[in-house]
C-alpha cells in the first residue's frame, strides 16, 4: 500500500536530512510552532553522511567542534571517541539527534523531491515526490548538502566492465569485500586520499589513477584526548561556541608574513604545524601563505619535501609531487597515511595525464599505453558541487523560470540564501554563501539562525513572501566573485569552479570572504529590515522586483 501525502498544506517543506534539514526542522518546529514536511531520499537521516560510507570517511574537523550548536545539553552530553569523528559515529550523532529531539515524525524517508513550483496566485510552493506526494508549503527550504551530487565520469565502455564499481559518495551500507581482489582507485581528492589507505590494507593489489598530484597534510588522528575535552571543552563550551559562530575556527593565525621571517624559522613554523596535523597547518600558518604567491612557495615547497620524505621510490615520488598548482588553490586535504601507502608493494600509481584513460573494458580500465585487470572500481571522482543537486529537481519560481535556467550561466544568489525570482525559497549553505569554506555545522547553524529569525520578522510584519530583490543579487555574485579574485584559488580548476563537471560554466561558487564578514553582513541586512529583499504580498506586481 502507498502512503500518500496528498494535498496537505504545510507552513514550511524541508528538502534534506542532514546537518541542515534536522537543525532546521527542530527550529521551525519546535521555536516557531511552524507545521513541517521533510523530505529525505535516503532511508535514514544523515544526509551526506548517509551516503559516504566509504573505507577511512571521516570529517576533517576536529570532533568537539563538527556537531550542532543549539543545544548546551547535546555538547555536554555526547562523547567523540577520537580527535576527527569517523563517519559512523557522525552518522550514530545524527541518529541521536534524530531521536533525542523527536524529529523522525516529520521526516518521510525514502522519498525524493522531483520538483517544486511556486503558485504565484495561492502564493505557495507546491512540490512532488517521487512516490507521487503532491503538497503545498509558503516555505521551500532546501537543507541538501554542497557536494551530494555525485559525479561519475563519462568514460567510454564503463558498462561492460563485468567486475563492480562504485562511487564513494554512494556506498552500499553492506560495505565492499576488498579482500583477494585487485583494486583500481580513480580520483585523488579528499575521498581517495582518505580511502586509499584503508583500500590498500584490505586489497589483493591496488592500482590509483592519479589525474593531478596533491597536497595532503597528515590528520594526525588519535582516540579522543579525554583530559583536553573534560577540562578545556566542555567547561567552556559557551565561549568556544561563541569563537567558531564569530569566525567558523579555532586557530590563532600568526600575524607576520612567511617572508619577514627567517627560512629557519619559518621551517620550524611549518614544522610544528606538520607534527600537529590538520587543518591549523594552513589556517594557523602566517598570514599570507593563501594570498602572496611567494609566501606560498614557501608552504608549497616545505609540503614537497615532506612528501619526499616518505616516499621511497623516485618515479613515484615525481609522479606525486604537485608542481602545476599552488598549496591551497584546491581543496586542502587532510590525510591517514596516504604518501606512506605508496611505499606497499602491493599499490601502483598511474598518472593519467601522461597516459590519460582510453576506455573501460570487460576486464578493467585501458589507458593509452596499456591496459590493466581489475575485480573492482573505485571512483572517487568527487561530485558536481554546490548546484548539481538542485538541478536534480525541477524547481521553478515566477513565471514558470526553472531554476536551470536562471543558474545556466552560473548559480546567481543573494547572501546565498535566495536567489530573485523564487519567493520565500531558502537555501541552506546556498552557492555564494561560506559553505564549503567552513565548518558546515557552523555554517549551516549560521544560515538557520537567520533564516528563522528572517520568518520570524515576516510573521510579526505580516509580511507573506520574501524575494531576493535582482540588484541585490547581481551585487553579491559580482562581491563574491570579487573576493576570490586576491586568492590562491584563482590558480587552480577545482569543484569550486565547477571545473571537474565537463561543460559546467566556470564560476566561483563559495563566498571567500570569512564567515566573520559574511555574518556581519547577513546581521546588518537584517538590521536594516532585510534590505535587498522585497518582502509584500507575493503576488505579481505588488513585489516585482526593482529593476
Ligand atoms: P574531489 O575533491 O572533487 O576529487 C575528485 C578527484 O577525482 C580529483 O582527484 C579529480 O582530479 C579526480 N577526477 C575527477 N574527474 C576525473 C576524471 N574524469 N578522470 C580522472 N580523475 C578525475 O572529490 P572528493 O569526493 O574527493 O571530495 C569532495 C569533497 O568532499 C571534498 O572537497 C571535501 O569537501 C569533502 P582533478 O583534481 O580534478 O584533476
Amino acid at each position: 500500500m502507498t502512503n500518500l501525502v496528498q494535498s496537505p498544506d504545510f507552513d514550511a517543506v524541508v528538502i534534506g536530512a542532514g546537518f541542515s534539514g534536522l537543525g532546521m526542522l527542530r527550529e521551525l518546529r519546535d521555536e516557531l510552532g511552524m507545521s513541517v514536511q521533510v523530505y529525505e531520499a535516503g532511508s535514514g537521516v544523515g544526509g551526506t553522511w548517509y551516503w559516504n560510507r566509504y573505507p577511512g570517511a571521516r570529517c576533517d574537523s576536529e570532533s568537539y567542534t563538527y556537531c550542532f550548536l543549539f543545544s548546551k545539553e547535546l555538547l555536554q552530553d555526547w562523547e567523540w571517541s577520537g580527535k576527527y569523528p569517523q563517519q559512523p559515529e557522525i552518522l550514530s550523532y545524527l541518529n541521536h539527534v534524530a531521536d533525542r529531539f523527536e524529529l523522525r515524525p516529520n521526516i518521510r524517508f525514502n522519498t525524493r523531491v522531483t520538483a517544486a513550483r511556486f503558485l504565484e496566485d495561492a502564493n505557495r510552493w507546491e512540490v512532488e515526490t517521487d512516490r507521487g506526494d503532491r503538497v503545498t508549503a509558503r516555505f521551500l527550504i532546501t537543507g541538501i548538502g554542497c557536494i551530494s551530487a555525485g559525479n561519475v565520469p563519462d568514460i567510454k565502455g564503463l558498462d561492460s566492465f563485468r567486475g563492480e564499481w562504485r562511487h564513494t559518495g554512494n556506498w552500499p551500507h553492506e560495505g565492499v569485500e576488498f579482500a583477494g581482489k585487485r583494486v583500481a582507485v580513480i580520483g585523488t581528492g579528499s575521498s581517495g586520499v582518505q580511502s586509499i589507505p584503508v583500500i590498500a590494507e584490505q586489497a589483493e593489489h591496488l592500482t590509483v589513477f592519479q589525474r593531478t598530484a596533491q597536497y595532503s597534510i597528515p590528520a594526525c588522528h588519535q582516540t579522543a584526548d579525554r583530559r583536553f575535552i573534560e577540562e578545556e571543552v566542555k567547561p567552556h563550551y559557551d565561549e568556544i561556541v561563541a569563537q567558531m559562530r564569530l569566525t567558523g575556527v579555532l586557530v590563532d593565525q600568526d600575524e607576520r608574513s612567511a617572508l619577514e621571517v627567517t627560512a629557519e624559522e619559518r621551517r620550524e613554523k611549518y614544522e610544528a604545524a606538520w607534527a600537529e596535523g590538520g587543518h591549523k597547518f594552513a589556517a594557523g600558518s602566517f598570514k599570507d601563505v593563501m594570498t602572496d604567491v611567494r609566501a606560498n612557495d614557501t608552504v608549497s615547497e616545505f609540503i614537497r619535501s615532506k612528501i619526499g620524505e616518505i616516499v621511497k621510490d623516485p618515479e613515484t615520488l615525481e609522479k606525486l609531487l604537485p608542481t602545476d598548482h599552488p598549496f591551497g588553490s584546491k581543496r586542502i586535504l587532510i590525510d591517514t597515511n596516504y604518501f606512506e601507502t605508496y611505499n606497499r608493494d602491493n599499490v601502483d600509481l598511474v598518472d593519467i595525464r601522461r597516459s590519460p584513460i582510453q576506455e573501460i573494458t570487460p576486464m578493467g580500465i585501458r589507458t593509452e599505453d596499456r591496459e590493466y585487470q581489475f575485480d573492482i572500481i573505485v571512483f572517487a571522482t568527487g561530485f558536481d558541487a554546490m548546484t548539481g543537486t538542485f538541478f536534480k529537481m525541477d524547481i521553478r519560481g515566477r513565471n514558470d523560470v526553472s531554476l536551470k535556467d536562471k543558474w545556466s550561466e552560473g548559480p546567481k544568489t543573494y547572501l546565498g540564501v535566495q536567489t530573485a525570482g523564487f519567493p520565500n525559497m531558502f537555501m541552506i549553505t546556498g552557492p555564494g554563501s561560506p559553505s564549503v569554506f567552513i565548518n558546515m555545522p557552523v555554517c549551516i547553524d549560521q544560515h538557520i539562525e537567520w533564516i528563522s529569525g528572517f520568518l520570524q520578522y515576516m510573521r510579526e510584519h505580516g509580511i507573506e513572501a520574501a524575494e531576493a530583490d535582482i540588484d541585490a543579487e547581481t551585487a553579491w555574485v559580482a562581491h563574491v566573485n570579487e573576493l576570490v579574485q586576491p586568492t590562491m584559488f584563482m590558480l587552480a580548476d577545482s569543484w569550486y569552479w565547477g571545473a571537474n563537471i565537463p561543460g559546467k560554466p566556470r564560476v566561483f561558487m563559495p563566498y571567500a570572504g570569512g564567515l566573520d564578514a559574511y555574518r556581519n553582513k547577513c546581521n546588518t541586512v537584517a538590521d536594516n529590515g532585510y534590505e535587498g529583499f522585497i518582502l509584500g504580498s507575493g503576488s505579481r506586481g505588488k513585489a516585482a522586483p526593482a529593476t
